[in-house]
């Protein structure tokens, strides 16, 4: 069963989790973790869909860490702790479809450690970007020290943590924390049409996307070349790059169009 601070809605092909704690800024307990770890692990491979949209209700899409858990934890609870959350945005990055966090207010701490695991970031222009960790006296430890220098650089990110910075929508854009800058209250819409889109492609297109192409980048490039060469051989081999090929070559399918 969905956790009690997260609607799960299957809207056709695409599943829209919501985080639902706005009277707390959506503010991530341990449980809501949990619990979105057990929506994308245990929910939506069962459920058809094959995209995703990851939004927050209220005026805020995550306010981080639910500073009123933070206690004495001795360094092993405190590695246990990140490693959990390790776990959890695994299961969003790694898990079975592509993801499209619709983004507005705070993206803050752990909410943008979330957001950064996601595969696609829409922002309206009410959000902002920004790492408290910093002057809490503590570090990230959902993975943010690995996937937001991956987005922004790691000197982006040491000058927030150092000095409290936050990035507005439009600055948020331009730095890399968003693909796509929609106005106010419009980031689900864009990231619900996106989500159709993606629903759209070949399933193994997307799956290559999600699981190849971030080892890939991350591989030596001889490696990198070899382990890309391994992904294009089984992906044009499926039945359905085939059929979509012909469909061009008959001219049945769309062209691409001068954006
Ligand atoms: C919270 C949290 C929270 C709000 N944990 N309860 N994150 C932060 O350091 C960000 C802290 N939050 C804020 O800076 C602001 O709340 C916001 C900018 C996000 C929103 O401001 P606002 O004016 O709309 O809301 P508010 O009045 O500050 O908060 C409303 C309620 O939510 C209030 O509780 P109430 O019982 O007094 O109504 C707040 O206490 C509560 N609230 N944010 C707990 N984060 C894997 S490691 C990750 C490490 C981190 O994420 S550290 C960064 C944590």
């Amino acid at each position: 069963m969905t956790h009690k601070d997260i609607l799960l809605e299957l809207q056709g092909p695409v599943a829209l989790i919501r985080l639902n704690r706005p009277s707390k800024r959506n503010a991530l307990s341990d449980s809501l973790i949990l619990g979105l770890r057990d929506v994308f692990e245990k929910e939506l491979p069962d459920s058809g869909v094959r995209a995703a949209v990851l939004d927050g209700s209220g005026e805020h899409f995550c306010a981080g860490l639910d500073l009123s858990e933070i206690r004495d934890r001795d360094a092993g609870q405190g590695l246990h702790h990140s490693r959990m959350w390790h776990a959890a945005l695994e299961q969003v990055q790694y898990g079975p479809v592509p993801v499209i966090a619709a983004l507005h207010g705070a993206v803050v701490g752990g909410g943008l450690e979330l957001a950064s695991a996601c595969h696609i970031r829409v922002a309206d222009e009410t959000t902002f970007y920004a790492l408290p960790e910093g002057s809490r006296g503590i570090f990230v430890g959902g993975g943010g020290a690995v996937r937001i220098p991956r987005l922004i650089g790691a000197a982006r990110m040491t000058d927030m943590m150092l000095t409290g910075r936050v990035y507005n929508a439009q600055d948020g854009e331009r730095a890399g924390f968003a693909q796509y800058l929609v106005p106010q209250g419009q980031a689900t819409a864009k990231a619900m049409e996106l989500a159709l889109r993606v629903a759209e492609n070949a399933p193994l297109t997307n799956y290559a996307l999600m699981h190849a192409l971030p080892r890939i980048a991350e591989q030596p490039a001889d490696q990198g070349f070899f382990t890309e060469a391994l992904m294009a051989a089984i992906a044009q081999s499926a039945p359905e790059a085939k059929s979509r090929v012909k469909a061009f070559l008959d001219g049945k399918a769309a062209k691409v169009k001068k954006a």
